[in-house]
């Protein structure tokens, strides 16, 4: 692949300069709370993928708006990409969530498309699974794999942050670590409450537990009912902000709004016209 080519071509498209191609394909995000391992699954998944199947990993950074949010040095580095053989079939992209606030999942959208129209086989988006942004980063995803592990707190975590309902797999990792025994047992017991519960599986990152299983699985997923309607909730929302946002009225109304009392739902009749 022209790598130079294509990172120019995605940053164009990410800086609104040019539109992306469409192409149709696989996408899988994995998502979950920072530091349970979906970088390093990642890393090992694309192991078991390449290089038969052309892998884009797009990762949405977390970038704080109050740290400015270089987390980029944070991120892990790919074992993979030593490996010359796979690391030619793979291409792995950040995007950072500061540069344009609310558009970043039609971002990650435009730039998976893209990917799928330039001979990718399947595109995997890494985001954390905390926020509103990215739920729709998230939703972009014909697949959802939520990743858990050993709660540091009192609670499930993906339970908290309302991802459960997106999910298609559960993967408990860090399953080498006390506590995600227990994790996937209060996983299974609260889920089996669940009309479709979605499978789960465990996996360690570091000593390699499940890995090839979840990689097998990741094009053959099926997709739940219910994550196929939370999913569908989130791209509409999406769409519906998209739609007003880029009215080329929306600054001016927002002017009126602020300095003439123009009404909220008055002014969401005018941009939704
Ligand atoms: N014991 C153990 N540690 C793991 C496992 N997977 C990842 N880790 C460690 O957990 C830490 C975070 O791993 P990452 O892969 O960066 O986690 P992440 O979810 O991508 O983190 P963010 O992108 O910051 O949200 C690292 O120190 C890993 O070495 C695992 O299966 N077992
Ligand atoms: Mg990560």
């Amino acid at each position: 692949m022209d790598r130079i080519k294509l990172s120019r071509q995605l940053s164009a498209i990410e800086n609104g300069e040019s539109s992306a191609e469409y192409g149709e394909g696989p996408i899988v995000a994995i998502t979950g709370p920072p530091g349970i391992g979906k970088s390093c699954l990642i890393d090992k998944i694309l192991y078991e993928l390449t290089p038969e199947l052309v892998v884009g990993v797009l990762a949405v950074d977390p970038t704080s708006p109050v740290s400015g949010g270089a987390l980029l040095g944070d991120r892990i580095r790919f074992n993979v990409l030593d490996d010359a053989n796979k690391a030619e079939s793979i291409y792995i992209r950040s995007i950072a969530t500061r540069s344009s606030g609310g558009s970043i999942p039609s971002i990650v959208n435009d730039l998976a498309s893209h990917l799928l129209a330039n001979d990718f086989d399947l595109v995997i988006i890494e985001t954390v699974g905390a926020g509103q942004s990215e739920m729709r980063c998230a939703a972009v995803a014909d697949r959802i794999i939520v990743v858990e592990g050993p709660a540091r707190g009192d609670s499930i975590q993906a339970e908290k942050a309302g991802l459960l309902e997106l999910a298609d797999l559960i993967v408990v990792n860090k399953s080498d670590l006390e506590g995600s025994e227990k994790v996937f047992n209060e996983l299974t017991i609260s889920l089996s409450l669940s009309p479709d519960p979605p499978r789960i599986m465990r996996t360690s990152a570091i000593d390699g537990t499940g890995i090839s299983d979840v990689a097998k699985l990741i094009l053959t997923l099926e997709q739940r009912a219910s994550s196929i309607r939370a999913k569908s909730r989130q791209k509409l929302l999406m769409a519906h902000e998209n739609k007003i946002v880029s009215n080329p009225n929306f600054e001016s109304i927002l002017d009126r709004i602020s300095q003439e009392g123009l009404s909220i739902p008055e002014a969401l009749r005018e941009l939704n016209d």
